[in-house]
């Protein structure tokens, strides 16, 4: 055995040996338990971050902690590879984005390689590949035969300069981000998937999710955002029109003093051909596109359509308004509005002199002061004539049935969820397979044409797709007769719906997915990835999950019992201001600090000598300079130390601060478990515990190491609280580190406890453990090792320890069997010299036992 610990040395052996016996080739075999551990794909931006080498490295622990557990694990990786910025890094370097993608997956699958994950790679699945988004499109055309897709026109982002549609990440503060023109709103025609076909099931199916942490399913209750209410129909004055309302606040019905509608609304259109000003608004309206969550926060704005409805009950004239806060694509794009209950109601009521109707009021009796804001909750009625004194429940059913008697209202259901949209008007993803004919009909390509392909030999001009600007790119024919494709791409969501099921048969040429592969390894046993995935990719990826069962290609509900999402990297930020007034971030690679006796840090200079302000931990970013490079941090101290330090530093799922004192304390944790099997090397033995034999001390020590083993199985296996692992086995380490190696036994105890750190540590640090398995003389690898299990006789504490008390006082601690008889440790108490001496002459009136704990002589 080497005398120091070189992971420049045995990383890269082990990696070798891993890649030329296949070890992490995954294979079906029903004779064994599966255990599919997926982490999310990354983008191939170029470079590996710290996020991803956490993603990764969680994953990993996983898999081989189940391997060792006997399961068929299967751990795959792969490259969502279309997107926007490769268009971006194309147009900048000069070259097309096929070639930066395809020599950026190069570049970081080496970088996942350093790093010793465990990966299947021979099922590789790279989303821009052909072979890949065939069975994609394929699936899109099945969808429509369905009537699961349909096309309509939406608004888009439009660069009136450029002529060309842009992302929402290419609108910078209204304007295009080339040139800087003001972006409008077009409508255009779209392609819609039908996800609200399955909202109920994505709501419903959430409640047979236990494994998954209750903030993603609260997040997607929310996303989906159902609501019951009433749609309510008002008469308009002198007219035979009527206007649609939904509300979810039927109970405040006789408290309506306007209505307002969306700019988009059949209405606000109408009244806008004999009102230019209303005209002029409108469109203003519609060149400003809002966000949900927006909605509350921004200025109202709104004007006056002249019209009037009719109240159904009150038969009051109601004015209608056009107003900024009211989505079009929300229940019916029409609000009756509520000012006294309703906060943006009531902003807008203010900013335009229109009157409040208050009819709700504290149920608790206390006053109604709508002074400074609307009241919102729910409450006891009042000015509502029979339903005068009933509760929300009773004034909202109360209502509803008398406005259904009516025939002026319905009950309902609506959700805040809305149908994917999935054309992209970019250049760099997956064409949509639809095909225009000449009599204008729309068709699904065949089969046989797909994939329809996109030319990756490209020159970005930057400004429009390669595939627009060729006016010859998108002939074809269909049937013989001249047919038109599809310009536009599919949202890069549609391809990281469904890579985790093409994992399970990636090479498959007959399909979409061989199901018998599929229903071997699928649903993913656990999944881990960012929480910032929580509503659109993992709602996606469970709708897809959903169609693909419908499709008969799957036999389950859900694509993953199990989810971790893993918190951020954080890292120090440091900056000093230049002469020019400009932050300048500098690297805290670059920083000297000095620290006070608690370790606080109270001064920080950086290479240049210049004095920074350090603003604390934040998410690693580029624009705060802070990021670490993961490749110079495993050069510096090796892939182990890396993954130990980030396995270490916090529990999985919370934030994680990078200190490189932390990565520093890792590497010597290392450095010491190598000492230790060194120095147990030159002593080596075969003999095996005995322990009949056994000290006390060399009992208590086999104690400790089962019961570190029994804590860590549980910490990895059931709660995936890693960080108390490791600090379980460190602690176990320390004591090690102090046992002697004299006699036979000692050595054998050493050995046992060795052979059970190594195996502990396997999933985390898996090269220096690979290595230590071998020196400690294991024939076979230990990639395949069982899973060291605690004995539970070696755990049990054969004594205990019992303090004795004289009136109160302590005046013995002594150690006795575990199963001895109470009365029996009276004897050894009053045999205690100390214990002795502090009863002479008194009689003893009493003696309180506490069974293992406590003995306690009164005595006067
Ligand atoms: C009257 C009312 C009184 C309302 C009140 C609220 C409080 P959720 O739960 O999100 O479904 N609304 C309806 N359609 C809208 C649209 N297209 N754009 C903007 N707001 C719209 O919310 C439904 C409530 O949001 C409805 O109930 C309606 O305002 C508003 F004291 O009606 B409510």
């Amino acid at each position: 055995m080497q005398e120091h610990y070189r992971p420049d040395l045995i990383e890269a052996e082990v990696q070798q040996y891993w890649k030329d016996n296949q070890t992490f080739k995954a294979v079906k075999d029903e004779t064994k338990e599966k255990y599919y551990c997926l982490s999310m794909f990354p983008y191939p931006s170029g470079r590996l971050h710290m996020g991803h080498v956490r993603n990764y490295t969680i994953g990993d622990v996983i898999s081989r902690y189940q391997r060792m557990n006997g399961k068929n694990v299967l751990q795959p990786m792969g490259w969502d590879a279309f997107g926007l910025p490769a268009e971006g890094a194309a147009i900048k370097n000069k070259t097309a984005p096929a070639k930066w993608t395809y020599e950026n997956i190069e570049y970081m699958k080496n970088q996942l390689k350093t790093l010793g994950f465990g990966f299947d790679w021979d099922r590789e699945v790279t989303t821009c590949r052909p072979e890949y988004y065939k069975w994609e499109q394929w699936f899109f055309t099945e969808l429509y035969k369905k009537g699961l897709v349909y096309k309509k026109t939406s608004t888009v982002n439009w660069c009136p300069n450029d002529e060309t549609v842009l992302a929402n990440e290419q609108v910078h503060e209204g304007c295009c981000w080339r040139c800087d023109t003001p972006v409008e709103q077009k409508e255009i025609p779209q392609w819609f998937i039908k996800i609200t076909d399955y909202v109920e099931q994505l709501l419903t199916d959430l409640e047979h999710l236990p494994e998954w942490p209750d903030m993603v399913k609260t997040m997607q209750r929310n996303w989906i955002g159902r609501s019951e209410g009433v749609e309510i129909t008002f008469r308009i004055e002198n007219s035979d029109e009527t206007v649609a309302v939904y509300t979810t606040r039927p109970d405040t019905f006789y408290g309506v003093s306007y209505m307002a509608v969306a700019a988009g609304h059949p209405l606000a259109e109408q009244a806008a051909k004999t009102n230019p000003a209303l005209a002029q608004f409108i469109q203003e309206c519609k060149n400003t596109k809002v966000a949900e969550a927006e909605l509350a926060t921004m200025e109202k704005k709104g004007m006056a359509t002249g019209l009037y409805a009719v109240h159904p009950i009150t038969n009051k004239q109601v004015p209608i308004w056009v107003a900024n806060f009211v989505l079009m694509h929300y229940g019916t794009g029409a609000v009756m509005a509520v000012p006294a209950h309703d906060q943006r109601d009531y902003e807008f009521a203010q900013k335009y002199n229109l009157p409040l109707f208050p009819v709700i009021t504290p149920a608790d009796g206390s006053v109604l002061d709508l002074s400074e804001k609307a009241y919102t909750e729910y409450g006891v009625s009042i000015n509502s004539e029979e339903f005068n004194g009933l509760d929300f429940e009773a004034t909202f059913n109360g209502i509803a049935d008398k406005l259904e008697k009516m025939g002026v209202g319905k009950r309902q259901v609506n959700y805040r969820l809305r149908d994917w949209g999935v054309s992209r008007q970019r250049y760099w993803g997956a064409p949509i397979p639809m095909l225009t004919l000449e009599n204008g009909d729309v068709v699904p390509a065949p089969l046989a044409d797909l994939p329809i392909q996109l030319p990756e030999d490209v020159v970005m001009d930057g400004v429009k797709s390669p595939i627009k600007a060729d006016p010859n790119w998108a002939k074809t024919t269909y049937q013989g007769q001249p047919a038109l494709k599809e310009t536009d791409t599919f949202d890069t969501f549609m391809e990281s719906s469904w890579y985790y099921a093409r994992y399970t048969s990636p090479t498959f040429q007959q399909g979409m997915l061989d199901s018998d592969e599929a229903n071997y390894w699928l649903p993913v046993d656990q999944y881990i990835g960012g929480i910032e995935h929580a509503t659109m990719h993992l709602l996606y990826f469970r709708f897809f999950h959903k169609l693909l069962r419908d499709a008969g290609l799957v036999n389950s509900d859900e694509p993953a019992n199990k989810l971790l999402c893993q918190g951020m990297v954080l890292a120090d930020a440091f900056y000093y201001t230049s002469p020019t007034n400009e932050r300048i971030w500098v690297s805290p690679t670059k920083v000297t600090l000095e620290r006070d006796e608690k370790g606080r840090i109270v001064k920080a200079i950086d290479d240049e000598g210049h004095e920074l302000v350090h603003t604390g931990m934040t998410k690693m970013s580029k624009s705060k300079n802070n990021g670490i490079d993961p490749q110079e941090m495993v050069e510096k101290y090796g892939a182990d130390t890396v993954r130990l330090f980030m396995m270490f530093a916090s529990p999985a799922e919370m934030t994680l601060e990078w200190q490189e004192s932390g990565v520093e304390g890792a590497n010597r944790f290392l450095r010491r478990l190598w000492n230790l099997v060194f120095e147990y090397s030159k002593v080596a033995t075969t003999s095996l515990v005995d322990s009949a034999i056994l000290s006390r001390e060399q009992k208590a020590l086999r104690r400790d190491v089962h019961k570190t083993i029994a804590k860590v199985s549980d910490d990895i296996g059931r709660r995936q609280t890693f960080n108390t692992a490791i600090a379980a086995v460190m602690e176990l380490m320390n004591k090690l580190t102090k046992a002697p190696l004299v006699d036979e036994q000692d050595r054998a105890i050493m050995a046992e406890a060795l052979s059970a750190v190594v195996r502990m540590l396997y999933p985390i640090t898996p090269h220096i453990c690979f290595q230590l398995w071998k020196d400690l003389g294991n024939k076979d690898t230990i990639d395949f090792a069982a899973w060291v299990q605690a004995d539970e006789k070696a755990m049990i504490d054969d004594e205990k320890l019992v303090v004795v008390q004289v009136n109160g006082k302590v005046r013995a601690k002594i150690t006795v069997p575990a199963d001895m008889a109470e009365n029996e440790i009276k004897e050894v108490a009053l045999a205690e010299p100390n214990v002795t001496k502090f009863l002479e002459g008194l009689t003893i009136l009493k003696v309180i036992y506490v069974p293992g704990k406590l003995l306690s002589f009164v005595a006067k």
